[in-house]
């Protein structure tokens, strides 16, 4: 018996098999999509280097200096080097991801949490999808080597003309795509090109992200709540309630667990597998709460509902919300299908009241 050739699992599902089986459900499909799937693929696994890599860099302590020592770790120092100082992940991550979907040829207009304008690609290497994207989202997290990601939507050109703000103001529910890479204990991506949800997981050894987490079903209720409570003084009275509620449960059940990263990639992860719900609503001191609706809300409500949960926004269903500007922001409520109507009960007794 050849171990060898058994350890070659060639029924292993990467990544980029998954990708093309998708494209071969449609027929007319020319590949523009996979090719940009590829690139996002591959800016992942370039901030994941860089993620596993941040510590020591930072252990060496050459922030701001032109790092030298680090040469002698891997190639992502190298990407550092070029004589430039040493670039703040979430700066990285961004000159990272715009150029593999520039690159790409694929994209005509990009919106990412970290540039203040959309980015319009030139005409020469412009293609017909939008991508909004939040590069290194969990920012109050990176420096202490807690999980950290990537969040990205896809969206085609409204009428196939010149590429204009409108293609990306359009509603979450004209997605195309959308997925998260967290970079955790593993590196795992979760996706969905709206026909469910998948998970894989990237094996260092391979460099291939390998299908782990197949079809991908939220538990339509559960045991968990994720909220900042810092911020409790200000809630809305149906938040209030319904945190209470999570507490105190007046109906005999058990009370849930609280557990909050403040990452939302590593909430929504966790939220996805084991059920509950997570929830940024406004305040008093943030009125519109503080999560982006382009890069933020709407990927992950798209996840959240094709894994058959829902997301709200304390008024509507996310995905109708209709954004005016790239960084517009919205509170959201999202998770196992039986909690969130809870919350959407509170609010529409609120509004009878
Ligand atoms: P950044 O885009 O600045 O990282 O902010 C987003 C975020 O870090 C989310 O990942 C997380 O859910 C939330 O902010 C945490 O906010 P807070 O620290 O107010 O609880």
């Amino acid at each position: 018996m050849d171990h060898a050739a058994d350890a070659f699992r060639t029924d292993l599902m990467t990544i980029t098999k998954f990708v093309l089986n998708e494209q071969s459900k449609h027929p007319e499909s020319r590949g523009d999509f996979s090719i940009l799937l590829s690139h996002i693929v591959l800016g992942c696994k370039f901030v994941c280097a860089a993620v596993n890599k941040a510590g020591l860099a930072k252990l060496i302590g050459l922030a701001g200096e032109t790092n030298v020592q680090a040469m002698f770790y891997n190639f992502t120092c190298v990407f550092w080097l070029q004589g430039e100082e040493q670039k703040k992940l979430d700066v990285l991550s961004n000159e990272v991801f715009v150029k593999a979907l520039v690159s790409s040829g694929r994209t005509c207009i990009l919106v990412s949490e970290e540039d203040e304008e959309a980015i319009f690609v030139e005409p020469s290497k412009r293609g017909k999808y939008c991508v909004v994207f939040d590069p290194l989202d969990g920012s109050s997290n990176i420096d202490c080597g807690v999980s950290i990601g990537t969040i990205f939507g896809i969206y085609m050109l409204k009428d196939g003309g010149e590429s204009r703000l409108e293609d990306v103001l359009q509603p979450g529910k004209n997605m195309l795509a959308a997925g998260y890479c967290m970079y955790g204990s593993s590196c795992t991506l979760v996706l969905s090109t709206g026909s469910g949800v998948n998970g894989f997981t990237l094996d260092p050894s391979l460099g291939e992200f390998i299908l782990t987490h197949p079809d991908i079903k939220i538990p339509k209720k559960g045991k968990i709540y994720s909220v900042n409570e810092g911020n409790a003084k200000n809630w809305d009275g149906p938040t209030a309630k319904f945190v209470e509620k999570c507490k105190f449960p007046k109906d005999g059940s058990p009370a849930k667990s609280l557990r909050y990263i403040g990452s939302m990639v590593a909430d929504v992860h966790r939220t996805l597998l084991y059920g509950g719900v997570f929830l940024y609503p406004a305040d008093k001191k943030s009125p519109n709460g503080k999560l982006r609706v382009l890069y933020e809300v709407f990927p992950m409500s798209f996840l959240m509902e094709q894994a058959g949960g829902q997301s709200f926004t304390g008024k509507e269903r996310a995905l109708d919300l209709v954004p005016k500007k790239i960084h517009e922001r919205s509170p959201i409520f999202l998770g196992s299908y039986d909690d969130v109507e809870e919350i959407k009960a509170l609010y529409a007794a609120e509004e009878k009241a």
